[in-house]
C-alpha cells in the first residue's frame, strides 16, 4: 500500500519536487514560502541554498535548468517582483530541465506589505500558473509543474497562498524518479536574449501559450464536478474548499491551471448552470477573462478584493447566514518586539534623541508602532537606505540630520547593499544603521551570507558587513553593542552630526536564537521605585505597571537583557544571575 503522510503544504511541495527529481533549489526566505526550502534540504541528492535575494535564486535555478536538470526557486509573492527581471526573459528562453518558480501569495496580509496576486505576473510574463487546493495537490502539482515545464518548454509558476502552504493534509508518497540529465547543446537563438533572438522567441511564446490554453480544457487538473445546476462556481486554490464546505451540492468547475485559462471548458460549464459565480481570492482574474468572453457571471460585486476568503464569507454573502465561528471570539494580539530583542534598545536611543527612521522590512519594522514610534517609512526590502538618500537629494543635508536609515542584516545582504553603494557613490551624508542580529529574524531564523552558515547547516566563512561597508570607501563605519545604550547614544549623536556618510552596525544576536541566552533575569524592587515610568518607555512586554504605579517584571517573559535596568535611575530594577 502507498505510504501516506500528513504534511504541511510547503513540506508537500518539497516532497513533490524531490520525487520529481529536482536537483537544484534556490530561495530567499519569505513567509509563507520559507518551509519549502527548509524541508527540501533534508532530502538526499538535492542541492538547496539560501540565496541573497530572489533574483539571484531565480538565476541559480535558471542556470541549473539550462545545464539540463530539474530546478526550482521559491519565494513569497513580493519576492517575485525582485525576481521578475529574469522571469520575464526566461519565459522567452523556456526550460531545458524542468524549471519551477514556487511563489506564495499572502491574502489577508499575515506577514507582508501588500496583497499582490501572482496570477497577474504569470499572465504578463506569459508563464503558466498552477494553483493547488490542499497539501495533496501541492505535492502532485509540483510534480506536474516540472512535466509541463519540459513539455511546453516554459518556466512554470506554482502559486500557493498562506492557507495552503501552512495547512496540513494527507499526501500519498512515491519514490524519487530522476530524469536523466539533458546533454548541453549551445543554442544561441534560444538562450541569448538579444533583440534579434528575442523577437523570434516572442513569437514562440505566443504560440506556446495558445497551445497550452487549448490543452488546458482537457487537463485533469481542470475539472467539472457536476451538481445542482441552479448555481455553478468557478474556483481554485483554497477558495475551492470553502465552496465544497458551504455548497456541497453545487456544480463546480475547479481550476488547477489558472493561467492560461481553459476557455472551452469554462464555456461548457457556464452553459450548464443558471447562475455562474466566480469565487477567487484577491484580483478578479478569472472573472475578467470570463466577462471578456461575453459570459455573464458574478464575482467581486459579491466578494471582496482584499483579504483572505473563508467559508463564513460565502455563508454571509450567499446564504445570509451568520458566520459559524465569529472572528470576535479570537482575541487580538498585535505584533510586538520580543523581550530581550536588541532592536528595542536602538529604538529607545533614537526616540530619546528625536530621530526619525527611514525604515525597512524585518522585525525592526515594529519600531513604527507605539511606544517606540521611530520608524516613519517602510516600502520594500532595501528601500530604507535609498529613500533616505532621495530625501537628502530633495531637501539637502540639513534636512536629514534628524534622520537615519534602519535596516536588518539579512535585508542589507538582500538589496540594502545596492542602496548603500548608491549613497557611497553619489555623495551622501546620511547615517545608516544596520541592525545586525545575526539572523533573518522575521521569517524564523534563516541564515545568510553574513551569518557563516548555509541552509544545510554547514559552517562557511561569514561575509563581514563591516568590511563590505569599508570596501565602499565609507570612512565612518562603527560597530556598537546594541545593549550598551550609553555608547549607542554617543555614536548616534556623533555620526548624525557628521557631514559625511556613516554606517553604524548595531550588534547583538536575536534573543530567540538557539544558544543566545542571557544568564540573567531582572527583578523589581518596589521600595525603590519612584513610578517615573522610564523603564516602560521601550515597551518591553516583561515590564508591567502595577495598579499602585510601581513596576513588576514578568518572570516568564524576561530575557535578562538588562535594558530596563539601564534606564532606571533609582536602582529599582536589579539583574540577577540564574
Ligand atoms: C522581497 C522580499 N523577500 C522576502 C521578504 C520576507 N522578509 C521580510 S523581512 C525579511 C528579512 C528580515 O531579516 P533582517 O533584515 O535580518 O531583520 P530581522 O527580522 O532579523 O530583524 C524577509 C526575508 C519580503 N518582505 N520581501
Amino acid at each position: 500500500m502507498a505510504k501516506k503522510e500528513i504534511m504541511l503544504g510547503n513540506a508537500a511541495i518539497a516532497r513533490g519536487a524531490w520525487e520529481a527529481g529536482v536537483k537544484v533549489s534556490a530561495a530567499y526566505p519569505g513567509t509563507p514560502s520559507t518551509e519549502i526550502s527548509e524541508n527540501l534540504v533534508k532530502y538526499p541528492d538535492v542541492y538547496a541554498e539560501w540565496s541573497p535575494n530572489e533574483k539571484v535564486a531565480a538565476e541559480v535555478a535558471i542556470g541549473a535548468s539550462m545545464a539540463g536538470v530539474r530546478a526550482m526557486c521559491s519565494m513569497k509573492h513580493v519576492g517575485l517582483n525582485v525576481a521578475s527581471d529574469p522571469l520575464y526573459s526566461v519565459s522567452y528562453i523556456g526550460a531545458k530541465g524542468g524549471l519551477v518558480f514556487c511563489v506564495a501569495d499572502d491574502p489577508g496580509l499575515y506577514s507582508s506589505q501588500n496583497e499582490q496576486d501572482t496570477r497577474l505576473i504569470g499572465r504578463s510574463a506569459h508563464v503558466p500558473v498552477l494553483e493547488p487546493s490542499d497539501s495533496a495537490e501541492a505535492h502532485d502539482m509540483t510534480k506536474l509543474a516540472f512535466e509541463l515545464s519540459e513539455k511546453y518548454d516554459t518556466p512554470v509558476i506554482l502559486r500557493t497562498t498562506t492557507r495552503i502552504g501552512h495547512s496540513q493534509g494527507t499526501v500519498e508518497l512515491s519514490d524519487r524518479v530522476c530524469p536523466d540529465d539533458i546533454p548541453y547543446e549551445r543554442d544561441v537563438m534560444k538562450n541569448v536574449m538579444m533583440p534579434g533572438m528575442a523577437k523570434g522567441r516572442h513569437v514562440y511564446v505566443e504560440e506556446r501559450e495558445k497551445k497550452m490554453a487549448e490543452d488546458a480544457s482537457s487537463m485533469a487538473i481542470n475539472r467539472i464536478e457536476p451538481g445542482d445546476d441552479e448555481t455553478g462556481f468557478i474556483t481554485s486554490g483554497v477558495a475551492y474548499q470553502y465552496v465544497k464546505e458551504v455548497f456541497p451540492e453545487a456544480s463546480v468547475l475547479k481550476l488547477g491551471l489558472v493561467y492560461p485559462l481553459p476557455e472551452k471548458l469554462i464555456r461548457e460549464f457556464a452553459s450548464k448552470v443558471k447562475r455562474l459565480i466566480i469565487f477567487e481570492e484577491l484580483e478578479p482574474f478569472i472573472e475578467t477573462y470570463v466577462r471578456s468572453w461575453g459570459i455573464e457571471c458574478e464575482g467581486k460585486e459579491l466578494f471582496t478584493l482584499q483579504g483572505e476568503y473563508s467559508a463564513n464569507l460565502l455563508r454571509e454573502r450567499l446564504k445570509s447566514e451568520q458566520a459559524k465561528v465569529s472572528a470576535k471570539e479570537v482575541p487580538n494580539r498585535p505584533p510586538i518586539l520580543c523581550p530581550g530583542c536588541p532592536h528595542r534598545s536602538t529604538y529607545y536611543v533614537l526616540k530619546k534623541l528625536g530621530i526619525h527612521a527611514s525604515g525597512d522590512i524585518g522585525c525592526y519594522t515594529l519600531g513604527a508602532v507605539a511606544p517606540l514610534g521611530v520608524v516613519d517609512t517602510t516600502v520594500c526590502m532595501g528601500a530604507s537606505i535609498s529613500m533616505l538618500h532621495g530625501m537628502e537629494k530633495a531637501r539637502g543635508a540639513e534636512y536629514i540630520k534628524k534622520w537615519v536609515a534602519v535596516i536588518g542584516d539579512s535585508t542589507f545582504m538582500h538589496t540594502g547593499i545596492n542602496s548603500l553603494e548608491d549613497l557611497a557613490y553619489n555623495g551622501s551624508s546620511a547615517t545608516v544603521m544596520i541592525l545586525d542580529n545575526s539572523t533573518t529574524g522575521m521569517t524564523g531564523h534563516q541564515d545568510h551570507a553574513a551569518t557563516g552558515r548555509t541552509l544545510d547547516g554547514r559552517e562557511v566563512p561569514a561575509i563581514s558587513i563591516y568590511r563590505i561597508c569599508k570596501a565602499m570607501n565609507i570612512e565612518h563605519v562603527v560597530e556598537v553593542d546594541a545593549f550598551d545604550t550609553a555608547e549607542l547614544e554617543r555614536v548616534v549623536k556623533e555620526e548624525t552630526s557628521r557631514d559625511a556618510l556613516s554606517v553604524i552596525i548595531v550588534c547583538a544576536p536575536c534573543a530567540l536564537l538557539k544558544g543566545q541566552k542571557f544568564p540573567y533575569k531582572v527583578r523589581a524592587l518596589p521600595d525603590k521605585c519612584k513610578k517615573c515610568g522610564m523603564c516602560l518607555k521601550p515597551g518591553c512586554p516583561a515590564v508591567k505597571k502595577k495598579e499602585d504605579g510601581t513596576i513588576e517584571i514578568d518572570d516568564t517573559l524576561c530575557n535578562g537583557c538588562g535594558l530596563c535596568t539601564q534606564l532606571c535611575n533609582f536602582g529599582a530594577l536589579e539583574r540577577y544571575e540564574i
